[in-house]
């Protein structure tokens, strides 16, 4: 389950804010569901514009600026994760944060390590595993920004995963911006008859978004759909719909299918 970073952050704050109404009511909606979930973040307000002012996102960016920037990227991702683990835990879902940091590494920009035993031992236990959009060290430009998105990629095919969900502030995609578009359409389905044509309308996100947008999610997510999962794209911000998710009920998405 992958919470946007533009649901539970207030994006474009500064000192970032965490959306407490969404978090909380996001907390009450996971409370429905009795399996085990896996709760990856997005970055918002505490992951992209940290990592933008120390040039994540540009590609000239020396190596030992990219560098400095672990310190305040860390340590805003770490908040933002500490508000969820508490909201979570408060509201009766014992849970527990993971930091793709202390368990991962990256050689350009790419996953080359991503130790999954602890994640896997915590749910085992009983635990949601709270993890997040992370900075991490990167063997070829020293640091790189991991995104959310390809977290729960990358751990969808390694654990034994039923249903991927990804909670934005859209309806699912659409065949345009909706802030430059207010017409534009929302696309119910995505598989191999309209992928290419999807892909060419998506553009990088409108916002401080330094790790691609909707078409690298796009991408990614159209790769997994081959495994034969469950994948979503929906809005998080409409009440009672990742609950309506959950139970299986149809619900507003796209859903992403080979
Ligand atoms: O919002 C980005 O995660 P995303 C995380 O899932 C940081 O792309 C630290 C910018």
């Amino acid at each position: 389950m992958k919470l946007g970073g533009s649901v539970i952050t207030h994006k474009g704050t500064s000192p970032p804010a965490t959306n407490d109404e969404n978090i909380h009511r996001i907390t009450k909606e996971l409370k429905t569901y009795k399996g085990g979930i896996v709760v990856v973040l997005g970055g918002g307000a505490h992951g992209h514009q940290a990592a933008h002012s120390y040039g994540f996102g540009d590609p000239t960016t020396n190596k030992e600026r990219l560098l400095m920037g672990i310190p305040h990227i860390r340590h805003n991702m770490s908040i933002l994760a500490l508000e969820v683990e508490s909201a979570l835990n408060e509201g009766g879902i014992p849970t527990v944060v993971i930091s793709p940091f202390s368990i991962s590494t990256l050689k350009n920009k790419q996953i080359q390590s991503f130790s999954t035993t602890i994640m896997e031992r915590a749910l085992e236990s009983g635990c949601v595993v709270v993890t997040h959009g992370d900075v991490c060290f990167d063997e070829e430009r020293g640091a790189s920004i991991l995104s959310g998105d390809t977290i729960a990629v990358y751990l969808a095919k390694k654990l034994d995963v039923k249903s991927v969900y990804i909670g934005t502030d859209v309806d699912g995609v659409l065949d345009d911006n909706p802030t430059l578009n207010p017409s534009a359409k929302h696309i119910p389905v995505i598989d191999h008859t309209n992928r290419e044509d999807v892909l060419r309308k998506t553009g990088p996100s409108k916002n401080t978004d330094v790790t691609g947008g909707m078409s690298k999610k796009l991408n990614e997510l159209l790769e997994l759909a081959k495994q034969d999962l469950d994948i979503v794209i929906f809005n998080l911000t409409v009440p009672g719909r990742l609950t309506s998710l959950l139970s299986g009920e149809s619900v507003t998405c796209t859903r992403i299918i080979p």
